[in-house]
């Protein structure tokens, strides 16, 4: 649908599409208390503001807005497989849902929230990676909080694996001074290190790049930020995964579309299904991934 299309049939005074960077369509969505940008290309969430906080979602300012090309920031769809793909290096990274344009299939308002539900279906494209008929659903409610919920439907004859992450890249004020809790009895595997660690015990700070994939463990994270007295609380459900990310110096440099000056200005805390934690969905069923992110004072 073009633009004037989707305000015809989905605009509000709360609800508007437009080309967006790169003139790719992007969905405003604006609250009493909220706004949030979301690109149809990869059912992308770029933006969530509470009104009067600092931009909760971060985004970098080198990100590619191009067909094809993932957005560096925001909420990335990993789906369906999280990294890389074990038995094709050639296959993108994170999977295909996040290079993919997504189609509006809902939008509704209940009170001050509103909800926006976009959806992918495989086609060719995707068979030629992953041979499965499915259909994903990415449904953004905003309000007083922000939830993201992934709901992938097997359309297939047979069962079929995967892995998936809803891939939060978070504002902070200095990486190196934040913590973030929640993952203390938790094991993971330390891909920087490259191998499986027990529960610290402790929180998560970050002196050098940090690359945890923390694995059975449903529990809710708080990012602590002091500088800005702010904390950010990601409850999760359907996700038995957390990853941890920031590439610190090392890594970012590596990365054309982050550069080697921004990589302090965020911590990923991400929601997900990754590594033994693969999920096996039977035909017919349903399986839900939900984040929900919530800014708090203190
Ligand atoms: O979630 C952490 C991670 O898997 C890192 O290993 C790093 O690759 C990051 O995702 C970003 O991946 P991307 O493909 O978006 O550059």
């Amino acid at each position: 649908m073009t633009m004037e299309e989707l305000n015809r049939k989905f605009g509000t005074s709360a609800v508007r599409f437009s080309a967006g960077k790169g003139a790719l369509p992007l969905c405003t969505l604006e609250t009493p208390v909220s706004r949030a940008e979301i690109y149809l290309h990869g059912a992308h969430v770029a933006a969530y503001e509470p009104t009067g906080e600092r931009p909760v979602l971060y985004m970098s300012p080198r990100s590619n807005f191009a067909p094809g090309k993932p957005i560096r920031g925001g909420v990335p769809v990993c789906f369906p497989w999280f990294g890389p793909k074990a038995d094709d290096p050639a296959a993108p990274a994170h999977g295909f849902a996040r290079l993919k344009p997504w189609s509006v299939q809902d939008i509704v308002c209940r009170g001050d929230a509103i909800t926006l539900s976009l959806q992918l279906d495989s086609d060719a494209e995707t068979q030629a990676h992953w041979p499965f008929d499915f259909e994903a659903v990415l449904q953004v409610t905003l309000g007083d909080a922000l939830k993201l919920q992934l709901e992938v439907l097997n359309r297939s004859g047979s069962p079929f694996e995967f892995t998936e992450a809803l891939h939060t890249y978070f504002t902070v004020s200095d990486v190196r001074s934040v913590s973030v809790t929640g993952l203390e009895a938790a094991r993971f595997v330390d891909k920087v290190g490259g191998v499986e660690q027990g529960p610290t015990g402790r929180e998560i700070r970050f002196e050098g790049e940090t690359n945890r994939a923390y694995l059975n463990t449903d529990d809710t994270c708080v990012i602590h930020d002091p500088s800005w007295l702010r904390k950010i609380e990601v409850a999760k459900s359907g996700s038995r995964s957390t990853v941890v990310w920031n590439p610190h110096v090392e890594k970012a440099t590596a990365l054309p579309d982050l550069g080697d000056d921004t990589w302090p200005n965020f911590v990923c805390v991400e929601s997900a299904n990754a590594l033994t934690n693969t999920v096996t969905l039977a035909p017919g069923d349903v399986h839900i991934m939900s984040q929900t992110i919530r800014v708090m004072k203190g």
